[in-house]
Parts: structure tokens; sequence; C-alpha cells
């Protein structure tokens, strides 16, 4: 007898065979999972009650249907020491299966935010989502001026930008690969000399010393962020120099400062 009904049984089978043991000749066994249940073997045979199909786990996989972390390791949250950890920060994840999908997103505003997410790539079952935040600390390195822990080269380019180059990226690229450009700012044209002169004080960072066309030298205090060192109207003085409340006017350069 054919009704056209339909029946929830089973969220995924992988394999199905006739039941040879069952009383019927319509009985099935079934490889397979339950949101439910669990992953396991099931029997599925008209109830003698409801006269419809029904399934019963006959013996369980032990394992989830349903897409679920069996041990994880999450990014941290709070304060992260990066050097006491020995400069890696480890976040995983042992899933219930292979059959997922899984990112890692970390956005940079002041703090880390993190987002962990495994979907499962059959959609059976809800996604697995942590989120969390947490910001790193770490002692500054010399010449790192944006706080990754690697030396940076600046460069001044033919408008007077000022641009950063970090040393380990610039290590680890492939032949096709170029150089990932940090713009640091422009007006750097008002110097005749810009010199990584290591940390002066002020800040705890690498700070820089440039030279305008008067012989005033200008004091940039470093601050280990990924936009420093900030080209602000540089109001302290180096070595004795002057003091001014607004950046010299941008001059043709004499020589192109790396450091
Ligand atoms: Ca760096
Ligand atoms: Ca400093």
């Amino acid at each position: 007898m054919k009704t056209g009904e339909t029946f929830p049984l089973l969220d995924h089978v992988t394999s199905l065979v006739p039941d040879s043991d069952s009383d019927s000749d319509d009985g099935l066994l079934a490889v397979g999972g339950t949101l439910a249940h669990s992953e396991g073997l099931y029997r599925i045979a008209l109830d003698e009650t409801t006269g419809k199909p029904a399934v019963i786990l006959v013996r369980t996989a032990g394992l989830p249907t349903a897409l679920t972390a069996l041990k994880e390791s999450l990014p941290p949250t709070g304060t992260f020491d990066f050097d006491r950890a020995g400069g890696t920060l480890k976040a995983g994840w042992t899933l219930s299966r292979f059959n997922a999908r899984v990112s890692l997103t970390l956005t940079f505003n002041g703090a880390y935010t993190q987002t962990m997410k495994a979907e499962p790539a059959n959609g059976i079952g809800p996604s697995i989502e942590r989120k969390g935040s947490f910001t790193l600390t770490r002692a500054p390195r010399p010449h790192d001026f944006d706080g990754n822990g690697s030396p940076d080269v600046l460069a001044r380019l033919w408008d007077g930008t000022l641009t950063s180059y970090d040393v380990r990226q610039v290590w680890n690229l492939d032949a096709y690969e170029n150089p990932y450009e940090l713009p640091i700012g422009g007006g750097w044209k008002a110097y005749d000399r810009i010199l990584a002169v290591g940390n002066l004080g002020g800040t705890r960072d690498s700070d820089l010393v440039a030279r305008d066309k008067d012989g005033v030298l200008w004091l940039y205090q470093g601050e280990g962020s990924y936009t420093a060192p900030s080209p602000r109207a540089p109001g302290s003085a180096a070595a004795g120099a002057s003091t001014t409340s607004s950046p010299p006017d941008p001059t043709t350069p004499t020589t192109d400062a790396t450091t």
C-alpha cells in the first residue's frame, strides 16, 4: 500500500540493507544517525501499533551525529603574554567528524576579537561557534615599529610617504610575491635625515629622529602598534633642538632614509 506520506526516520544514512531478521519483507537495517540518538545501526520497520514506519537504534557507534567538539583549545581571553607563550598562540579543536568547515577569524581593533567556527559540511545539525577577545602583551623589540615582534625597514617614497616593510614577512616571501607595504603617513619630505635611534625614552618602543631643513631634530615616539610611528605633528625636539607646534613644510629630500 502506498500513501505518499513521508516519515522522518534518520537524519542521514550511509548504507541500507534488507533486514533478514524482520518478520515482514520490508524491514531494513540502516547505518546512519539522528541528531537525537547519535551514529549507529538502526532497524527500520513498520510499527505494529501505529502502522507507520519507525526506526529503532540497534547499536550505537558512540559518536554524535551532530558536529561536536570533543576537545577544544580556544584562543585566550583577557591579557595574553606573548613572550611567556614563546611567541605562539595556539587554538585547536578535535571534532567528532571530518566533514566540517573550520575557520578562525581574528579582528584587531586595539584588542583582538576571535570567532572560531565549525560548520557541518553535510548540513546536518548546528554549527559550533566560540567567541572571545584578548589583548596581547609583548616586550618591545628593537626596530619593531608596528609591534609585531620582528624588525621593520622604513623607506621614504618619492612623494614623501614613509612606509614600512616587515623583515619577517620579506624574509618568508616566495619568488613571485611582493613585500607587504605598511604606509605610515605623508609629509616626510620635510626631513633630510631620518634615523631609527632605538628607544630614547617616553614610550617603551623604538623611536625615530628626523632632521628638517633648518637642522631641527624631531622626535617621533614609537608606539608599537600597526600604525606606528604615527606621523603626528612633532611636539618634541631631541638633542637640545628647538620645539615648534606644527610640522615643517615639506622640502625636497636630499637622502632617502632606510633604517
Ligand atoms: Ca615589525
Ligand atoms: Ca620610545
